[in-house]
């Protein structure tokens, strides 16, 4: 007979996770607004291949398909994001909000309902509307930013109050209590590889051979206490407009790996610290704790933009959870100039020559699932706050001579899971952190930004000659690990004795 160390907690939520530029396509339909990514992908040299997200996986059209693939694999939630130009094709606070755009994502969200998978939706997953760039700067202009952002939230947040009321299914089937929403997806991504390294939208670099224009040394972090404080604006919408009705809430997701000494030298441990620093704590810490990681303040002096004594008070407290993205761990050496991962060079080759784990086909992810373990400790213990995993997953490279079999069976992938899984329940059970929700990255093949679609990150293979969607071995043993162990009928069962193959 199993002990209750193998099945979650009662109200623990699974689902798989998605974007909209990743997943919609249709990018002139029904009055969609430009964002920073359409012409962004079709520069040429941006992306692998020249691949682009005019279609991607044909979302916009096809989104009855994934509502159906969501029921078949049982999960409880699905984790999206609205394309704020569609909302608000011009983005800013003066510009008119387009009905079809909220009436596709309100659709969406009737349909997830009808089949009680309830929704977790994110407001910014780095589509920007290009009008706010070319008007003001986009991210760089504090002033505009966090006022147009705020005004979005409220718009978005408005309908989907209306969209919850409407439905009586949400009210018979579900509680309050699943009600969740994000804000922004990855502060570290939108400052660094849009601002510093200059590889994501809108390109800016101080390497003058990728960008005419930017200032890597002080632009992604100038973006980064902006986008913080529109986070935070929106939050104050939130809690004193909505909260008081719907009671659900609302945080950020931060990326971060675990980052662990290379040997046990002091300056290589010291390294590790100062690489959470940079990669979680310039967000984590200002929004948690109330201010920078004194590290950031060490590392950029006068480079670091300052909040004010009001600011503050708006961005400490302002997620009700902890948001977190984690695929893999870095093994941490001093040295390098790298700022952008704390002046601190990473690696997966132990000292004795070994490889960390298994490569994915993404240069920065290796297969480790206790690093996974170790850092949601370290966040539990320097947070306190209950953790919502909202990515997790592991890249295939798509080779043109693999047979849909092949690829339909993706071992590396399963493994990985079967890991993080495993040390999941792990450090529920006995290291008692309280992790609430777990959210596979992705539900279907996508657009892998600027590696195109040769990157599969998907628990489901989209041939996108035809756009048919088939579920993997992964989505099979993630669907039935997870019901196993929330149904009730099923919890003598162990995750263990679930291995599939
Ligand atoms: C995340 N890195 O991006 C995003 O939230 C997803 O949109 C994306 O598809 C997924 O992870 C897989 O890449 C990241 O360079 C992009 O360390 C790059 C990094 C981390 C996360």
């Amino acid at each position: 007979m199993a002990s209750s160390k193998s099945t979650l907690p009662k109200d623990f939520i699974w689902g798989f996770a998605t974007a909209s530029f990743q997943i919609e396509g249709s990018l002139s339909t029904d009055g969609r607004g430009k964002s920073i990514w359409d012409d962004f992908a079709r520069t040429p040299g941006k992306t692998l291949d020249g691949r682009n997200g005019d279609v991607a996986t044909d979302s916009y059209r096809l989104w009855k398909d994934d509502v159906e693939l969501l029921a078949k694999f049982n999960v409880k939630t699905y984790r999206f994001s609205i394309a704020w130009s569609r909302i608000i094709p011009r983005g800013g606070r003066e510009d008119p909000v387009n009905p079809k755009g909220i009436e596709f994502y309100s659709q969406l969200i009737d349909a997830l309902l009808e089949k009680n998978i309830v929704p977790f939706v994110t407001l910014y997953h780095w589509d920007l509307p290009q009008s706010l760039h070319d008007r003001y700067g986009g991210w760089l202009n504090k002033e505009e930013i966090v006022k147009d952002f705020a005004r979005y939230a409220q718009a978005r947040i408005l309908h989907l109050q209306l969209s919850f009321r409407s439905s009586s299914v949400y009210y018979r089937g579900t509680s309050h209590k699943l009600h969740h929403r994000l804000t922004m997806n990855e502060p570290w991504c939108i400052s660094i590889l849009g601002y510093g390294r200059g590889v994501f939208a809108p390109g800016r670099s101080s390497d003058r051979a990728r960008s005419p224009e930017g200032d890597s040394s002080t632009e992604p972090w100038i973006v980064g206490r902006n986008v913080i404080l529109s986070h935070a604006s929106a939050v104050k919408v939130y809690r004193e407009v909505f909260k008081p009705v719907q009671k659900g809430e609302i945080g950020i997701t931060l990326n971060g790996d675990w980052q662990t000494p290379w040997d046990d030298s002091p300056e290589n441990v010291a390294a590790a610290q100062h690489a959470l620093d940079v990669a979680i704590g310039w967000f984590a810490d200002p929004i948690y704790l109330g201010q920078y990681p004194p590290y950031m303040r060490e590392m950029l002096g006068s480079r670091l933009p300052e909040f004010t004594k009001e600011e503050l008070k708006l961005v400490k407290g302002s997620s009700d959870f902890y948001g977190m993205n984690t695929y893999t761990t870095n093994l941490c050496r001093a040295g390098g100039d790298d700022e952008f991962q704390g002046l601190v060079d990473y690696t997966f080759t132990r000292p004795d020559g070994t490889q960390l784990g298994k490569q994915a086909h993404c240069a920065w992810l290796q297969d480790y699932p206790e690093g996974f373990r170790s850092l949601l400790n370290y966040l539990w213990n320097r947070y306190h706050l209950p953790i919502y995993v909202t990515e997790n997953g592991f890249a295939v490279k798509d080779e043109d001579s693999m047979s849909l079999e092949q690829a339909l069976n993706d071992a590396d992938r399963v493994h990985y899971f079967e890991g993080t899984t495993r040390v999941l329940l792990q450090a529920i059970h006995e290291d008692g952190v309280d992790i609430r929700a777990y959210f596979p990255w992705s539900l279907l093949d996508n657009f892998e930004w600027a590696d195109g679609y040769v990157t599969r990150f998907g628990v489901t293979y989209v041939d996108y000659e035809t756009q048919k969607r088939y579920p993997k071995q992964s989505a099979h043993f993630l669907s039935k690990v997870t019901a196993f162990q929330m149904s009730p009928v099923a919890q003598e069962l162990t995750v263990f004795s679930l291995q599939w193959f």
